[in-house]
């Protein structure tokens, strides 16, 4: 796992196994703290048929934490915690980003159809979701 300069917000390199010129299979492993998503994976959730120069997002969590990967075509993560902000270009299918922190995150589609897979804590919950900045800004400020 590698930090990047936000807490909260680490890389991992997907483990691939290439099959003699056929592709590549991508696998991790949640639910233990050894594994790669230290987290139970309650939920998984992807995003497809996207146009090119989509941006979603919009909003942090509270609680969740989540695994997001690409593994087709190319979109960026602007991530911020109001006091740094990064972007973290998916563009590779072995190429995951891990958040367990209320990080501020958009998704900017850099090729149509591009594939956004999440791998998240928790179950559905609209009460987890911050979607206005300016009272994610007051959260942060207050510390929850
Ligand atoms: C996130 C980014 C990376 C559900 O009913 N169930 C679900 O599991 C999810 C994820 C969403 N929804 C509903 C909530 C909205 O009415 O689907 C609708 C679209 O969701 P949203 O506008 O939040 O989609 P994005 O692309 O902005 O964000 C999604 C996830 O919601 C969010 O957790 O971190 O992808």
């Amino acid at each position: 796992m590698q930090k990047t300069e936000i807490g909260g917000v680490d890389l991992i390199e997907i483990k691939r196994i290439e099959t003699l010129g056929e592709g590549y299979l991508q696998f991790f492993e949640g639910n233990s703290f050894q594994k790669d998503f230290p987290y139970e994976i309650k939920r998984i959730y992807y995003i497809t048929e996207t146009p090119k120069g989509i941006c979603r997002g919009g909003h942090a969590h509270k609680a969740l934490k989540q695994i997001l990967f690409c593994p087709y075509g190319d979109i960026t993560l602007v991530l911020s915690d109001t006091k740094k902000r990064i972007d973290i270009k998916l563009d590779k299918p072995n190429k995951a980003v891990i958040i367990s922190k209320p990080i501020w995150r958009e998704m900017r589609w850099n090729i149509e159809n591009s594939v956004l897979c999440v791998g998240a804590s928790e179950y559905y919950d609209e009460n987890d979701y911050i979607r206005d900045y300016d009272q994610y800004i007051e959260y942060m400020k207050r510390g929850k």
